[in-house]
């Protein structure tokens, strides 16, 4: 008892044998397909890891790749012409932003400590109800931190995977937000037609602050980061889980994504 229950780098007020917070958690995923801890990390943790990306942010990938609402199509498209489609999957759409990678994150550093952390991976597992979790096999995409700069922007999506976790670690000065449109997908294409068109009667912020963890089903929640405004990056961390031992990203992903492939080790 006690030794599974807190975490250095997570504030005292959760307990990660809260039953009845785990059991919260997991009607939220249910329900909602999100769920918000907000002040997960102590605001110490937070310091850390801010630090850890700001030293390490000239060495991010910069991206700006089009592709459709479903991630299934990227293009060299380079005009946005989301609205007006016959159907949601031909959309075009844009991002931009600068991710770090796994392997640049230091091994000891809270980011990773905490991501590595069987107390954590068993906690995610608890919330969102699954048997078995594993840290996902993708020696750069494991955890990434993306940073957003003035002018940066998610479009809108959906996730290829159940679920994701984030933890917000810096908000920009304007802009940024986390709009999600929560279990949109079942709604079908007229419905995501409309919303790609303006129509947000079913979009909400989700409020991502400095210390917030969000475990969020993006596959069937469309959901986009609005543009960054100001000098102030926004840097949020993904930790990447799978129900399968060893899953891997493609290697087109890891082209898009980081710019590069792992160092492949000869044995
Ligand atoms: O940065 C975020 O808050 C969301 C990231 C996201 O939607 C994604 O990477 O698919």
């Amino acid at each position: 008892m006690g030794s599974v229950a807190t975490h250095p780098l997570i504030a005292s007020r959760y307990r990660l044998d809260d039953e009845a917070l785990i059991a919260w958690a997991r009607n939220q995923m249910h329900t909602e397909g999100v769920c918000v801890l907000a002040d997960f990390v102590t605001p110490a943790g937070v310091r850390q890891m801010v630090e850890e990306c700001a030293h390490l942010a000239p060495l991010a990938h910069r991206s700006a790749p089009h592709r459709n609402p479903y991630l299934t199509v990227s293009s060299n498209v380079s005009s946005n012409v989301s609205a007006n489609v016959s159907s949601t999957s031909a959309a075009v759409l844009y991002d931009s932003l600068e991710v770090l990678a796994y392997d640049q994150l230091p091994t000891s550093g809270s980011l990773r400590t905490l991501y590595e952390s069987n107390e954590m991976l068993h906690f995610i597992r608890r919330c969102l109800g699954l048997a078995e979790l594993f840290h996902y096999g993708d020696p750069l995409g494991a955890l990434n931190v993306s940073i957003m700069r003035d002018g940066d922007m998610l479009d809108w999506h959906f996730d290829m995977t159940d679920f994701v976790v984030s933890i917000a670690l810096q908000s920009a000065e304007h802009g940024g937000d986390f709009e999600n449109a929560p279990m949109v997908r079942v709604a079908g294409e007229q419905v995501i037609s409309a919303l790609l068109a303006g129509d947000h009667t079913r979009v909400r912020v989700e409020p991502m602050k400095a210390g917030t963890l969000m475990l969020f089903n993006g596959r069937q929640s469309m959901h986009r980061v609005s543009p960054i405004v100001g000098a102030t990056p926004r840097y949020m961390a993904l930790l990447a889980y799978d129900t399968k031992a060893g899953t891997n990203s493609t290697d087109e992903l890891k082209l898009s994504r980081y710019g590069r492939l792992p160092e492949r080790r000869e044995v």
